[in-house]
C-alpha cells in the first residue's frame, strides 16, 4: 500500500478533523455517513484511520495494477452499468492524491498568452453564474488495452477496463472562456492539478495536458464539480475536473485549478516527448523511432466490451444466451456491432442504441445459440459512422502501447 498519508493534513495528531464538513468526509467516502447527526462532534470515522485507501470505497473486485501511484482497473463484467458508478470506476494516478482539499477557498484561475486578463472564480461563482449541464461522457486511458501488444511495452497493463462512462454536471468551459475572454491567437488550452509528483517536491509537475482550442470549446467539454449526482469522489478529482469526452482521458485534468489559454500546442508535463502519442508512420513491432516521428494522440478509435456473462462461463446446451455491452468512438459514433461465436468467421449483428448524449458509450445487446458442446469465444466488433472497425487481434503497434482497440472476447463453455 502507498506509505503516504493522503488526509494527514484533513486531521490533527489525535485524529480529529482540521478543516472540514461531513461534505468532504462523504466525498472521501465515496457515500453518505448514515446516522451523520448522531456522530460525536469532531470524530474520526474509523475508516479514515491511518491513510485513505482508494480501494476503500471501491467494489472488492476492482484490480489494482500499481498502488505508487494508484493505477486500478475494472474487469470488463463490472462494467455491466449503463452509467459507471464510481465503486467500480477505474483510478489512473499519474501523482499522489492531494493531502488537503480546501473546498471552502477553491478557485479556478484562467489564464495563458491567449486571454485578454487571467479571471478567477470560486466554486460558488462556477455553480450560480454560468448554467450547468449534464453529460454522461466516456474516459478512457489512452493506455487501456496496453497489455494485448506483444512485443510487451512499459507502463501499467491494463487489459479491457481503463475505461467509463459517468455522467459529469459541471458548467462548459466555452461558457467560461467566452466570459474570461479570449483572443484570436487561441490555439490550445492546458491544465493544471493540485497533485503531488511522486518524489513529493512540489516543483516537479505531475501532468498538465490539453486539448486544441475547438475541442475546448465543444458543448460537452465541461469543468465538473458532480459526478453521478454527487461530489466528485477524492480521487476522481475532487473538487473541480476538466472532463473532455472521447480523447484520451489524460486530458480530464483532476483537481483542477487552473486552466492556461495557450498561443501554441500546449507543452505541459506529459504533453512533449512520447508521452500520449504514437508514430506518424506505422512501425514494425518493437522499432521505436526518435520523438520527432510521433504525433498527439486526439480522439480515440471504436471500441467495445462484452460487459454480460464474465468470459468463463458455463452454459447448459439448448440455452440461449443473452450478450451485451457498450460501445463507444471517440469523436464519432458506434453504428453497428456485431458478434461472432467462431473466431470471426461469421458475425451476427446487434442491437446497438444511439447514446444517450454525443460522446456518451452506447449499450448493445445479441442473443446467440450454440450448435454443440464444447469451448466457444465470442468476439464482439464495432464499427463507426465512418465505416472503421475494430481490430480482430491486434492493431498497430506502437512503443508506448497506446490506443488498442483490439476486439473483447470471453470463453464460453458449453455443458
Ligand atoms: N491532475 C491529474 N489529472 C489526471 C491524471 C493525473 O494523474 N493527475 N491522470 C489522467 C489520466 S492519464 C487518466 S486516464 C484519467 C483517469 O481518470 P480517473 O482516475 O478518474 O478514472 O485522469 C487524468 N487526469
Ligand atoms: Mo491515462
Amino acid at each position: 500500500m502507498d506509505s503516504t498519508q493522503p488526509t494527514s493534513s484533513l486531521f490533527n495528531r489525535r485524529g480529529f478533523l482540521k478543516t472540514s464538513s461531513l461534505a468532504t468526509l462523504t466525498s472521501l467516502l465515496g457515500t453518505n455517513i448514515v446516522f451523520a447527526d448522531r456522530m460525536p462532534k469532531n470524530y474520526l470515522p474509523l475508516v479514515f484511520d491511518g491513510q485513505i485507501d482508494p480501494m476503500a470505497s471501491k467494489h472488492k473486485n476492482m484490480v489494482v495494477l500499481n498502488d505508487k501511484p494508484w493505477n486500478v482497473e475494472t474487469p470488463a463484467y463490472l462494467l455491466d452499468d449503463a452509467v459507471t458508478p464510481a465503486d467500480k470506476m477505474f483510478i489512473r494516478n499519474n501523482g499522489l492524491i492531494p493531502e488537503s482539499i480546501d473546498v471552502a477557498n477553491w478557485k479556478l484561475t484562467i489564464n495563458g498568452e491567449s486571454v485578454k486578463a487571467p479571471k478567477t472564480y470560486t466554486l460558488n461563482d462556477l455553480k450560480t453564474k454560468f448554467k450547468p449541464y449534464t453529460y454522461q461522457l466516456v474516459l478512457e486511458c489512452g493506455g487501456n488495452g496496453r497489455a494485448g501488444y506483444f512485443p510487451k511495452t512499459s507502463g501499467n497493463q491494463w487489459t479491457e477496463g481503463g475505461v467509463s462512462c459517468a455522467e459529469w454536471t459541471g458548467v462548459r468551459l466555452k461558457d467560461i472562456l467566452a466570459d474570461a475572454g479570449i483572443t484570436d491567437t487561441a490555439v490550445y488550452i492546458g491544465y493544471y492539478g493540485q497533485d503531488l509528483h511522486l518524489s513529493r517536491d512540489p516543483k516537479q509537475p505531475v501532468i498538465s495536458r490539453g486539448v486544441p482550442i475547438t475541442k475546448a470549446l465543444e458543448d460537452e467539454t465541461l469543468i465538473a464539480w458532480a459526478m453521478n449526482g454527487q461530489d466528485i469522489p477524492l480521487v476522481h478529482g475532487y473538487p473541480l475536473r476538466l472532463v473532455v469526452g472521447g480523447w484520451p482521458a489524460s486530458v480530464s485534468g483532476k483537481w483542477l485549478h487552473t486552466i492556461a489559454v495557450r498561443n501554441k500546442v500546449h507543452d505541459g508535463a506529459k504533453m512533449t516527448g512520447k508521452s500520449y502519442r504514437v508514430p506518424i508512420h506505422p512501425v514494425q513491432p518493437g522499432v521505436d523511432p526518435p520523438a520527432s516521428e510521433f504525433r498527439i494522440i486526439e480522439s480515440m478509435p471504436i471500441k467495445s466490451v462484452i460487459t454480460f456473462p464474465q468470459s468463463g462461463l458455463e452454459l447448459p446446451m439448448g440455452q440461449q444466451l443473452s450478450l451485451r455491452g457498450h460501445a463507444w468512438a471517440g469523436d464519432r459514433v458506434a453504428k453497428e456491432l456485431h458478434v461472432s461465436i467462431d473466431f470471426g468467421e461469421t458475425w451476427q449483428k446487434a442491437d446497438l442504441k444511439a447514446p444517450k448524449n454525443r460522446l456518451a458509450w452506447q449499450h448493445w445487446a445479441a442473443d446467440v445459440s450454440f450448435p454443440t458442446q464444447g469451448y466457444y469465444e465470442v468476439w464482439a466488433r464495432a464499427t463507426d459512422d465512418k465505416g472503421v472497425s475494430q481490430p480482430m487481434v491486434m492493431p498497430q503497434w506502437n512503443p508506448e502501447g497506446y490506443i488498442n482497440n483490439a476486439c473483447h472476447r470471453i470463453a464460453v463453455k458449453v455443458v
